[in-house]
């Protein structure tokens, strides 16, 4: 059974990924992505669901023109996991490949 993580490895955790903020509902990150148009947001979201299948571990997401907001929660804990900040590094690698 996968842990929430406690307040010392959530502050951890959050230094290493400086582009995402602690969100309580529901307990987890979030990130808005923004492109230049639909087509690059859309790419960037097809790519993040590749990731997000291969570690079945799945955001909650919406997605309005060329921004994309991601929440990353893990509902078998019931809150902010590894998964997620495993997850996070792996979309902002993205970002930077
Ligand atoms: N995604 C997220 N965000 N949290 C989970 O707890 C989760 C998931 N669990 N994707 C996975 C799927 C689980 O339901 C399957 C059965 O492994």
């Amino acid at each position: 059974m996968i842990e929430k993580l406690d307040d010392s490895a959530r502050a951890v955790a959050l230094n290493a990924l400086p582009e995402w903020s602690a969100v309580a509902e529901p307990d987890g990150i979030a990130r808005t992505f923004s492109f230049a148009n639909f087509i690059d947001a859309f790419g960037f979201m097809s790519r993040v669901a590749l990731l997000a299948e291969k570690a079945d571990h799945h955001p909650e997401w919406s997605n309005v023109y060329n921004r994309v907001h991601i929440t990353l929660t893990t509902h078998d804990a019931g809150g902010l996991s590894q998964r997620d900040i495993d997850l996070a590094g792996q979309i902002d690698a993205l970002l930077t490949a």
